[in-house]
C-alpha cells in the first residue's frame, strides 16, 4: 500500500502527478484551515508537502504516523523544529533552485527604489509628464556604489555577484562566517554591522528569521545609515522593526526602502509603509516566477519521495530526527 501524504498547499499539476506515482494523496487548504483541522489532517498521513503555513506543536499534536514534511521554501521559520524533533519528523526545504531568482528580485528592488521606478510610472500614468523632468524627480545611481549585504549565504552571494560583476559595485558583507571566495573573486569586505550600515549606499538584508535576527534592524541601526542610503529586504519582514523604519523614512534619515517581505503578511492596506512614496512594496515574490516555483515544488516532491520511499534525506534541515524513529 502506498504511503499517504497531505498536500497542504496546491502544487503544479506535473508535481502532483509525480507525487501520485508514489503516494496516496490527501489535500487541505493550509492557508485557510484552522490549526485543529490541520492537526487532524496531519494525523492521517506519513508525509506532508506545502508552504507558507505555520506548523508547530499544536498542528503536530496527533501526528503519530507523520515521518517527513517537505516545504516548498528555503525559509523554515514557519516550523517549530523542537516540535518536529519531538515527533521525530524530518523537515526538508528547497535551497539552491530559488537562489538566482530571488537575487534578481533583490536587484529589481535596488533599481526600482534608486531610480524611483514605481513613483515615476505612476507620474506618467497620471498624465503629469508635461515637460522634461526636473531635479525633483531624479533618482540616484546604482552602478559603482557600495552595497552592504547582511547575510552572505546562497542568495546573498548571488546578490554580491550581480552587484560586483554586473554593476561594478563595492561589496561589503556582515555575517558569522568569512567568505574568502567572495573576497578573492570580487573584493567583498567582511565588516561589522555598524561599519556596513555607515558605509553602504544600499543595505540588503539576506538573513534567515531566527531569534538572533528578529528585529535586528531597529532605530539604532537605522540611525547609523547614511540619509541617502536605501534599505532592501527580501528575506523576512520581522528582521526589521517596521515602526522604526517608518519613522526613519518619514524623517528623511533613510532615503527609501524596497520591501518584498513584511512582519505581517499580507501587509495591511492601511499600513503606514504603503503610504510612503519612498517605499517600493512587493507581495513576497522573491522566488515567484513560473519556472522557479515549479522547480521548487519538484525539488520538494523529490525530497519527500527520497525520505518516504528510499529512506534518504536530501535537503533535510534536521536529519537527526529520523534516527530517533
Ligand atoms: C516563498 C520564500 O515564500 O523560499 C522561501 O523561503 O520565502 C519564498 O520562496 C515560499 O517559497 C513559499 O511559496
Amino acid at each position: 500500500m502506498k504511503p499517504r501524504i497531505l498536500i497542504y498547499r496546491a502544487q503544479p499539476d506535473a508535481v502532483e502527478a509525480r507525487l501520485a506515482e508514489h503516494f496516496s494523496i490527501e489535500r487541505i487548504d493550509g492557508l485557510r484551515a484552522n490549526p485543529d483541522a490541520l492537526a487532524d489532517a496531519l494525523a492521517q498521513v506519513d508525509g506532508a508537502l506545502g508552504s507558507s503555513v505555520a506548523i508547530g506543536a499544536a498542528e503536530l499534536s496527533r501526528a503519530t504516523r507523520l515521518r517527513a514534511i517537505a516545504t516548498v521554501s528555503v525559509g523554515i521559520d514557519k516550523f517549530d523544529l523542537a516540535a518536529l524533533d519531538a515527533r521525530h519528523v524530518v523537515l526538508s526545504h528547497t535551497p539552491d533552485v530559488l537562489t538566482e531568482t530571488t537575487a534578481d528580485t533583490v536587484f529589481a528592488l535596488v533599481l526600482a527604489t534608486a531610480r524611483r521606478v514605481v513613483e515615476l510610472a505612476d507620474y506618467v500614468r497620471a498624465g503629469r509628464w508635461q515637460k522634461s523632468i526636473g531635479a525633483e524627480l531624479y533618482g540616484v545611481d546604482v552602478h559603482h556604489k557600495t552595497i552592504g549585504i547582511i547575510g552572505l549565504g546562497r542568495i546573498g552571494q548571488a546578490v554580491a555577484r550581480r552587484a560586483a560583476l554586473g554593476f561594478g559595485m563595492k561589496v561589503l558583507y556582515h555575517g558569522r562566517h568569512r567568505d574568502e571566495t567572495a573576497e578573492r573573486t570580487y573584493g567583498a569586505r567582511l565588516c561589522s554591522l555598524d561599519t556596513l550600515l555607515g558605509e553602504a549606499d544600499f543595505v540588503c538584508l539576506q538573513v534567515p528569521l531566527t531569534d538572533a535576527t528578529r528585529g535586528m534592524i531597529g532605530s539604532r541601526e537605522l540611525s547609523l545609515m547614511k540619509p541617502d542610503a536605501i534599505l532592501i529586504n527580501a528575506s523576512r519582514g520581522a528582521v526589521i522593526d517596521e515602526a522604526a523604519l517608518i519613522a526613519a523614512l518619514t524623517e528623511g534619515r533613510v532615503r527609501a526602502a524596497g520591501l518584498d517581505v513584511f512582519e505581517h503578511e499580507p501587509v495591511s492596506a492601511d499600513s503606514a509603509l504603503l503610504r510612503l512614496p519612498n517605499v517600493v512594496p512587493l507581495p513576497h515574490i522573491g522566488s515567484a516566477t513560473e519556472e522557479t516555483r515549479v522547480a521548487m515544488a519538484m525539488q520538494a516532491a523529490d525530497n519527500l519521495i527520497a525520505a518516504l520511499i528510499r529512506n534518504e534525506l536530501p535537503n533535510t534541515v534536521n536529519p537527526a530526527a529520523w534516527a530517533k524513529r
